[in-house]
């Protein structure tokens, strides 16, 4: 058994609602239990500015799948939510990002884990940090809470928890 980070987030649509849909869609992939997922978060975007503010949200799967094989379920469940893919870092229905996978560390075309921009998104970091701050992130050789910790108060300022 695996445990997988997962970093949800919606732009477009009712983003709560694709959100919540989302990780009811992930705990029923075969193979994967979800067993912690964070409240719902209104952020500010990163990379591309001139886009809607996104709702992000953080999950943990234990899973018998390969890291592969769970990106390619996650990648079907974001064409079943009808993403297009426009612009690199450009508005999404849903955008489901795998972060890290146990202490797999791997570079490929397809896949890197962990997730290269982990440290630097404060929308990936402080929700995850709900769930899973005590997991080490693989190649920082740091958890989660440390590196949550290393954010400033300007990075922490675009990411606010919603009401439940
Ligand atoms: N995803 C991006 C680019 N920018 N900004 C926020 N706040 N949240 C996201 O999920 C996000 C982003 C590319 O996947
Ligand atoms: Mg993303
Ligand atoms: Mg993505």
């Amino acid at each position: 058994m695996s445990t997988a980070l997962i970093s949800i987030g919606s732009n477009l649509g009712n983003s709560k609602e694709t959100v919540a849909a989302a990780i009811k869609a992930l705990g029923q992939i075969e193979g994967c239990r979800m067993t912690a997922f964070s409240s719902l978060y209104l952020t500010k975007p990163w990379g591309y500015k001139e886009q809607p503010d996104f709702i992000n949200c953080a999950c943990k799967i234990e899973t018998t799948l390969a890291p592969l094989s769970l990106l390619h379920r996650m990648q079907k469940l974001e064409q079943d939510f009808h993403r297009v893919r426009n612009l690199k870092y450009g508005p999404r229905t849903l955008d489901l990002d795998l972060i890290a996978f146990d202490d797999v560390v791997m570079h490929t075309k397809e896949l890197t884990l962990p997730h290269p921009h982990l440290h630097e998104r404060a929308f990936v970091l402080i929700p995850l940090d709900e769930i899973a701050g005590n997991f080490v992130i693989s190649e920082h050789n740091q958890t989660v809470n440390e590196l949550c910790s290393k954010l400033t108060c300007e990075q922490k300022n675009e990411v606010k928890i919603c009401d439940r």
